[in-house]
């Protein structure tokens, strides 16, 4: 078995579309491994993104994943589930997102694109331990 960590974030919530969302993965076949609706501090947000520390959209990328609860999401699944995981959300501009995809089908803007997922087998387990210490 696998895990990925997925954030599913807060204009999803507000929309009303965790439960389609999580539903989504559900029927492909991964499994829900912890799941919790608890809002994301800026402290845990600039860790969560560091790597985009420097670029121009950071203040507002803090700003928008702080403003209301997130649900976050540990999933199991087969070998390289973040793969299965990220074909599912489709690319990030949701404008550019193939339709049947989670951004393709729910959004239009790359500052509120939905979903989050690990991006590889380190980011996952480094991204579930920052959520999730006991896990
Ligand atoms: P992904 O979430 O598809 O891995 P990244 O890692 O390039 O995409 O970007 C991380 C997050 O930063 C995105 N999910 C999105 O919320 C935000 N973001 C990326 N590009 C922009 C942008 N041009 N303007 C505003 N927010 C952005």
């Amino acid at each position: 078995m696998d895990r990925t960590f997925v954030i599913v974030k807060p204009d999803a919530v507000e929309r009303g579309l965790a439960g389609e969302i999580l539903a989504r993965f559900e029927r492909k076949g991964l499994k829900l491994a912890a799941a919790e609706l608890r809002p994301i501090d800026a402290d845990l947000a600039g860790r969560h993104y560091a790597e985009h520390a420097e670029r121009p959209f950071f203040p507002e990328l803090v700003e928008f994943i702080t403003r209301s609860p997130s649900l976050l999401v540990v999933l199991e699944g087969p070998q390289d589930t973040w793969k299965v995981v990220r074909s599912m959300m489709g690319v990030t501009d949701p404008k550019e997102a193939a339709p049947g995809t989670i951004r393709g089908d729910f959004g239009t803007l790359v500052a509120e694109n939905l979903v989050h997922g690990s991006d590889g087998p380190e980011s996952a387990e480094r991204e579930i331990h920052l959520f999730f210490p006991h896990l």
